[in-house]
């Protein structure tokens, strides 16, 4: 289906190699390894949500398209699609039990045979599922009720065995568990339901495994969520063990957090886990990452390749990208989106750190500003496109998405009762 990107490049091909070479004009007199760059973007990796391949809505409504994936074999094959192009989405995380295969093995064939793996397993405790005994209502892990808070752990369980059997090393807990009104749930107690429900989920950890905390501030409680913040969630993964460590999801925070501070903060705790990146204007609005405050992107990942150089001990961050597309094709705004991560992911590498940390150490506020701003104005975007052509993805993803015309064959494939399997991918 996507079997023509030498073609398409191809036909890239001579206004790319002028847009490299004009920015190695620029990059190679300040001192950049443009080769060093490149190779950099290219071993940049990030997993790709189960739950997103299909278009999103919210809670007024959700216009599907054509050919959307029905069954978690058919996400798979759209993740490939992406990889195909990107060369940067070998993984999938899955979502359960939205998207639970009827069998482990069949679904990691399936997956093998498209050249995925499986990142961080993502469980569900915030909503009811068919013909589950008790109710997440008020609360799944933070319930009053022993008997919901053993459904919970019992269902994390499932999703760690789960998880095992398709070859990931890491399972993501969010809770939705909260209050709405002031006296609804005493807050201190609630946070030792969770500490425990968590310790007994920790303690059944297959060896090399982690568990993630993921924070949000609010929604769905209004007023008081357990897990609100990263202080929470650190002090969560503290109490666990090594095993332990923290989420950091962009939209999960309040107007004008200071997130590439959670962010040093973490891993000065040595607890920063994994990201889900997004972006948002107002809430936790699951827009296309970069697509609302690139700068703050940029300083973010400013504080992960820092830790990266500095060769921080334990730093393993598992990168995934969690968003919600409404209105626009997914697989397209997931092309999108690695390509901004990528950009981001680039323009931190320039980041003169030498510079950096003399301008800091003089205190000379404006130089050290600059520094950044030197390394963010900087057109990587050949940089970029350059990574991809070497590992044999596209100069121009969503244009070669577009011209393969993969949206419309599935949507034809996809219409009938039965499932048939992409033929190249
Ligand atoms: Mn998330």
């Amino acid at each position: 289906m996507i079997d023509d990107i030498e073609a398409h490049n191809d036909a890239a091909t001579d206004a790319h190699e002028q847009a490299l070479s004009a920015a190695g004009e620029v990059l190679a007199p300040r001192g950049v390894d443009v080769d060093a760059v490149i190779e950099r973007i290219q071993s940049f990796e990030v997993a790709v949500p189960s739950w997103a391949l299909q278009t999103g809505g919210t809670r007024f409504g959700r216009f599907p398209i054509e050919g959307e994936p029905r069954t978690v074999y058919e996400k798979l094959d759209d993740v490939a699609a992406i990889h195909r192009l990107t060369r940067a989405t070998p993984r999938v995380s899955l979502h359960i039990p939205w998207d639970e295969p009827d069998d482990a093995g069949t679904l990691r064939a399936h997956a093998d045979a498209l050249g995925l793996g499986f990142d961080a397993v993502n469980s569900n405790t915030f909503q009811d599922q068919e013909g589950q005994e008790h109710s997440y209502k008020f609360g799944s892990f933070a319930h009053t009720d022993p008997a919901v808070r053993r459904q919970a752990v019992e269902h994390n369980l499932h999703v760690v065995e789960l998880g095992e059997a398709l070859g990931s090393e890491a399972i993501t807990i969010w809770l939705a568990d909260g209050s709405n009104y002031p006296g609804q749930m005493h807050l201190r107690k609630s946070f030792d339901r969770v500490l425990g429900g968590l310790r007994d989920v920790y303690d059944a950890l297959p060896d090399g495994w982690r568990l993630f905390t993921e924070h949000k501030p609010y929604e769905p409680a209004f007023y008081a969520t357990v897990v609100q913040d990263w202080g929470s969630s650190l002090m969560l993964a503290n109490r666990l063990g090594p095993q332990a460590q923290c989420l950091v999801d962009l939209g999960h925070h309040l107007p004008n957090t200071n997130i590439e501070l959670v962010v040093a903060r973490l891993l000065t705790a040595g607890k920063l886990g994994g990201f889900h990146f997004n972006d948002s204007k107002y809430g936790d609005d699951d827009l296309t990452t970069g697509s609302i405050q690139p700068y703050q992107l940029f300083l973010v990942f400013n504080e992960l390749v820092d830790a990266e150089e500095a060769g921080l001990d334990g730093f393993d961050p598992a990168y995934m990208i969690d968003q919600s597309h409404n209105v626009k094709d997914p697989i397209e705004a997931f092309l999108q989106t690695v390509d901004q991560l990528q950009t981001a992911y680039a323009k931190a590498v320039l980041v003169d750190r030498d510079a950096l940390a003399e301008h800091q150490q003089a205190n000379d506020a404006l130089k050290a500003e600059e520094t950044l701003k030197r390394a963010y104005r900087a057109d990587v975007s050949a940089l970029v496109a350059e990574a991809r052509r070497r590992q044999g993805g596209a100069l121009e993803p969503v244009a070669a998405f577009r011209r393969a015309g993969y949206r419309e064959q599935v949507a034809e494939a996809r219409a009938d009762e039965g499932y048939t399997p992409p033929q190249s991918l």
